[in-house]
């Protein structure tokens, strides 16, 4: 807090000891920027600020796009500034191949951009809402989520938006603080931003409402109070209470198609609780309330395969096993149910851990027909009790629910921390 506030107190400073008298007898050189704009000041700030030059000596061209090739540069050029207190970073070839190699090696970007193509809104906030460490970037606006009309959750760059709203970089295109994300980004508004992002003092403060809620149950709505409801009340959908009061960014949601069923459900995953609140929990949207339903419910080590099978990792080892052979529980993606059904129960005896297990029995030497000291525990849920499988019979037993080439398609599921600002 105290350092944020020393940042801040630096730069205006600076804006009011050097930057800005300057400017006022400099002016801009721009004749296509009228004084009365509402970008007028974010050009000058980012232009005295060198963080953006005119197309022209004369023109800045704030109606004109940006290429995705052209916010790079900006992202990366920012970013080796706040880093480094300068900008080193020069044109490649094609020119924008050094500033595309620095955003992905400092994580700004993950992907490639069509390059030449102008910018979207939404993309450009993707890869702004990266450009500056979280912390430089903190929330000073309640944003609930789906309040941003035109940026539903389940929106790919959703949390960025939102991110850059809560921050106080972007506030919308209306007064319903609606984003026009397909719409491409004007040199106006990216003077904006560039200046709000740098210049804490430049940020904007405002309160987004609550969404409206719709004619017909909605997924996006459901999912969309679901976390404001979380983030609220620590509260998970049914009423479960994982954990703690929501304290901050220590627990992660999600919106996925992890069933591949081709509708997208919500995810949480809680790890701000003790041992036994520290869950995954997949929800659907319930037709009949217009709330979510509870579809799958496990620990936070669960991995999601793309052929429906849920491998969740055990709170406890038996005490029998290593860190690479840890108990965990199968269930199978139901079709017809729309819900994972639990399947089965692996566990390992590790004979270098415990040659004995906790009732005094020998390890099972005559089961590990392959000879090195390990044998698979299994419970199947339609058999009773337990069965030793070792080698080849465990891989065979094992590959009912997942071949070798099934975890390949292992969900790749886009986390982000939940935080808010508070309402
Ligand atoms: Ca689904
Ligand atoms: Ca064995």
């Amino acid at each position: 807090m105290k350092r944020k506030r020393l940042i801040s107190m630096i730069l205006a400073l600076m804006l009011a000891l050097c930057l800005l008298p300057a400017a006022m007898a400099a002016g801009l050189p721009f004749t296509d920027v009228p004084d009365g704009a509402w970008y007028a000041s974010d050009v000058e700030n980012a232009y005295l600020l060198g963080l953006i030059n005119g197309k022209a000596p004369d023109k800045f061209a704030p109606d004109d796009n940006m290429t995705y090739a052209e916010a790079v540069k900006l992202a990366a050029c920012m970013h080796q500034n706040a880093a480094d207190g300068s900008i080193t970073l020069k044109n490649g070839n094609p020119w924008y191949k050094t500033y595309v190699d620095y955003a992905k090696d400092n994580y700004i970007i993950s992907k490639d951009y069509d390059w030449n193509a102008p910018a979207t809104r939404a993309g450009y906030l993707e890869i702004f809402a990266n450009a500056l460490p979280f912390s430089m970037l903190s929330e000073r606006n309640y944003v609930p989520e789906g309040g941003i009309p035109d940026v539903p959750i389940s929106h790919p760059q959703a949390y960025e938006i939102y991110m850059m709203y809560r921050a106080g970089i972007v506030q919308g295109v209306d007064a319903n603080f609606n984003c026009s994300p397909d719409s491409n980004i004007k040199r106006s508004e990216v003077a904006a931003i560039l200046s709000r992002m740098t210049d804490p003092n430049m940020r904007k403060d405002f309160t987004v409402p609550a969404p409206k809620a719709p004619a017909s149950p909605d997924f996006d709505y459901a999912a969309a109070m679901a976390v404001n409801e979380y983030l609220a009340t620590a509260t998970l959908p049914g009423g479960l209470k994982p954990g703690y009061t929501f304290e901050g960014v220590y627990d992660i949601y999600a919106v996925y198609d992890v069933d591949r069923d081709g509708q997208k459900e919500l995810l949480f995953s809680i790890y701000n609780a003790p041992v036994a609140g520290q869950i995954t929990a997949v929800y659907k949207l319930d037709t009949a309330t217009g709330g979510l339903a509870e579809e799958y419910i496990g620990t936070n080590a669960t991995i999601f395969l793309g052929n429906g099978t849920a491998i969740c990792y055990l709170s406890h080892s038996t005490g029998l096993e290593t860190d690479e052979y840890w108990p965990y529980d199968i269930y199978v993606y139901n079709k017809a149910t729309d819900e994972y059904d639990y399947a089965a129960s692996v566990s390992y005896w590790v004979k270098s851990v415990r040659d004995k297990d906790a009732l005094g029995n020998k390890f099972p030497s005559d089961i590990d027909k392959d000879g090195d000291g390990i044998v698979a525990l299994v419970t199947d849920a339609d058999a009773d009790g337990l069965e030793y499988l070792d080698g080849n019979d465990f891989e065979v037993w094992f590959s009912r629910y997942a071949s070798e080439s099934d975890w390949e398609t292992v969900n790749d599921i886009g986390w982000h921390p939940l935080y808010q600002a508070k309402g």
